[in-house]
């Protein structure tokens, strides 16, 4: 047994730039990193995908920890996220899906009734110990270079996908049973709350940094429908977190008015799409709260004068407030210039620094 290396390892990413961002203390320069940023947009992770699915990635820790690092090295961000999927712990509790290339996770059987809901299955932590695993690995490459970031999905974007049975845009099972049958729908979130807390918890325990809830598709709902149907499910989640003493990230797209809402759910910060301006929506959070963005994604699609116009219009609503971690309103789409993401992570970095080098 090496007992030096927890220490150490917690030592470095303790003082790291994102973990400073995430306490709202001060930093050298302002912490980015991307979500999906390991993915379709690397050469090296395509690569990978030729010989092993997404699902065999998860299960294969050396595999895992090397696509989790890849967007480090190549695009030199402030944090690596675990390669994983948030329909992993539903796949560990026994729920038959796939991962269907360029749909989405797909749910054989999707659940719509009470005793779809009287099949599931907690999670136990023995069946996510290859999660467990692709930690201890994935740390061990960084080499307490950046801190490692773990998620989950939140309970009710984890339900649309399970009620779909597959991505959706309106989202009409999953508000029909929301409605029609209230008392279903608080058993499936109440078996949700718990399977992401003891996820999170079993991340936290696996030595994870930070920890992200992503409740992508929250802003589906209106204020009135989050509070009713969605906050208690997500405060449980958050109540169960904080008590890793972890920073929280709370994510949502198409959620600016459902931000101070979900900043009630929990989360020491917030994350934000580009459909609000980030100092408005730090103002709906609150300044005791961090907050994350927002760069609209397809922005990069454009010539590198106007990205580097968008995020200067971010960086100057940041305004050099402690507790801004620059990322994207969403995922970035796998078409993506490289150039672009590299370009954006240097500008960022040298545009918040204080000598400006
Ligand atoms: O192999 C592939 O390239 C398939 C595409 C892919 C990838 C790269 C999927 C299928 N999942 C992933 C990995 C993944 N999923 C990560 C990797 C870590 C990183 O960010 O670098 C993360 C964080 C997720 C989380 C995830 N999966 C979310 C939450 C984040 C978000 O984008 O809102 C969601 C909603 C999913 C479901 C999912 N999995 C895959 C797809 C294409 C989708 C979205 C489907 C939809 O539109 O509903």
């Amino acid at each position: 047994m090496d007992d030096h290396a927890a220490p150490v390892k917690k030592c470095v990413a303790d003082t790291s730039r994102l973990l400073k961002a995430l306490r709202l203390e001060a930093v050298d320069r302002t912490p980015v990193w991307f979500m999906r940023q390991a993915g379709r947009s690397l050469p090296e992770y395509r690569a990978v995908r030729e010989r092993y699915s997404l699902l065999d990635i998860c299960r294969r820790p050396e595999v895992c920890a090397e696509v989790t690092v890849q967007p480090v090295r190549r695009l030199g961000v402030d944090a690596a996220i675990l390669f994983s999927d948030i329909m992993v712990p539903l796949l560990a509790s026994g729920v038959r899906l796939d991962i269907v290339e360029k749909v989405g996770p797909v749910i054989e059987r999707p659940v719509r009734s009470s005793e779809d809901v009287g099949v599931l299955r907690p999670l136990e932590s023995e069946n996510v110990q290859f999660v467990v695993d692709d930690i201890a690995h994935t740390l061990e490459l960084l080499n307490g270079s950046v801190p490692l970031i773990g998620f989950a999905g939140a309970p009710f974007t984890l339900a649309s996908y399970l009620i779909e049975g597959r991505p959706s845009r309106d989202f009409l099972h999953t508000k029909r049973l929301m409605y029609r049958a209230p008392e279903i729908w608080h058993d499936l979130m109440t078996h949700l709350a718990r399977l992401v807390s003891t996820y999170l918890v079993v991340q936290a325990r696996a030595g994870v940094h930070a920890l992200q809830v992503f409740d992508s598709w929250a802003g589906a709902l209106s204020v009135d429908d989050y509070r009713r149907y969605v906050l208690p499910y997500s405060r449980q989640v958050f109540d169960t977190a904080r008590k890793t003493d972890l920073p929280l990230i709370h994510f949502g797209t198409g959620t600016g008015s459902l931000l101070s809402h979900m900043a009630e759910a929990g989360g020491s910060t917030l994350g934000a799409d580009w459909r609000i301006p980030l100092d408005d929506a730090w103002r709906r959070v609150g300044y005791d709260r961090g907050i994350q963005g927002n760069l609209d994604p397809m922005v990069l699609q454009g010539p590198w004068p106007v990205v580097r116009r968008e995020a200067d219009a971010i960086l100057r609503r940041a305004a050099g407030r402690s507790g801004h971690v620059f990322n994207l309103g969403h995922g970035i789409h796998p078409e993506t210039p490289l150039d672009n993401l590299q370009r954006l992570v240097e500008y960022v970095h040298q545009y918040t620094s204080a000598d400006g080098a």
